[in-house]
This record gives structure tokens, sequence and C-alpha cells, in this order.
């Protein structure tokens, strides 16, 4: 059974998608097994986007991510990583076909809505710096 971090960003939240976000997991049939409503340190932004420190739009992605409240989840499931990405869409919301997150919500690549691990390394990298063990839940 395989976990991916799932990010509602800022601009998720701003326009009220929390919910519509979390039912295209679930209805998929993945188990959300820990939640968070919350705001991100400068410094747990860094970390998170770390893989793209050298890139010159990290400056502009950090500060993005910091700029208002956010929804942290784990979700579980029989490939949680690539099933999610498919619900999410490719990067660029211009680009990302309809029906997925970003190509029904997000026109641009820097303000798209989600996020979600790209790998098991990725996600073992990323959901500690949102959840302590503790939080997550085995329902
Ligand atoms: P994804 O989120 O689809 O895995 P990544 O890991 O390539 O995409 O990029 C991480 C984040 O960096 C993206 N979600 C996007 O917000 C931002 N990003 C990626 N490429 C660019 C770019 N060329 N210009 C601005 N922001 C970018």
């Amino acid at each position: 059974m395989e976990r991916t971090l799932i990010l509602i960003k800022p601009d998720g939240v701003k326009r009220k998608l929390i919910g519509n976000v979390i039912s295209r997991f679930e209805n998929k049939g993945l188990k959300l097994i820990a939640m968070k409503l919350m705001t991100v340190t400068e410094e747990q932004a860094k970390k998170h986007y770390s893989v793209h420190s050298l890139k010159p739009f990290f400056d502009g992605l950090v500060s993005y991510l910091i700029s208002g409240s956010i929804v942290a989840m784990i979700f579980e499931g029989d490939n949680a990583i690539t099933s999610c990405r498919n619900i999410c869409g490719t990067t660029d919301g211009s680009k990302a076909s309809p029906g997925t997150i970003r190509g029904d919500f997000s026109l641009n690549i820097e303000e798209n809505i989600v996020h979600a691990s790209d790998s098991d390394e990725s996600f073992n990298h990323e959901y500690p710096i949102f959840f302590n063990n503790n939080e997550i839940l085995n329902h």
C-alpha cells in the first residue's frame, strides 16, 4: 500500500477549493490518513522544495507556499503516487487536461492549486516536514 503527500496550496485554499479537491481523491478510492489546515514557515517551505533550490523560480515557489494557509494531507492506496498525480494533472495548468484539478482550476505553472509527491523518495523527504508519525492514523 503506497502513501503520498498532497498539499492544497494557498491559491486552492483562498479559492475555497478544499472540499472539491479532497472529494476527487476520496472518490478515486484513496484513504485519507492525515490532514492539517496550517501555515508553513519559510524554513519548512525551503526544505519541501529543496530539490528546486538552484532553479530560477525557487524564491517565488517558497514565497508562494508561505503566502497563505495550506491543507496538508497524506493519502494511502494502491499506486497512490501515480493515481494522485494523474488526478492533479500536469504541472502547467494551462496545459493540464480538463477533468484534472489543475486542468479545471489553474491557468499557469506557478499557481497550480496542489502539490503531490512524485516518488516514494520524495514522499519520505516531504511528509515529516508537515506531520509527526503519531498524526498519521491507522484506521
Ligand atoms: P509538480 O508539482 O507537477 O511535481 P515540479 O516538481 O516540476 O512540478 O515543480 C514544483 C513546483 O514548482 C510546481 N508545482 C510549480 O508550482 C513550480 N514550477 C515548476 N516549474 C516552474 C517554472 N518553470 N516556473 C515557475 N514555477 C515552476
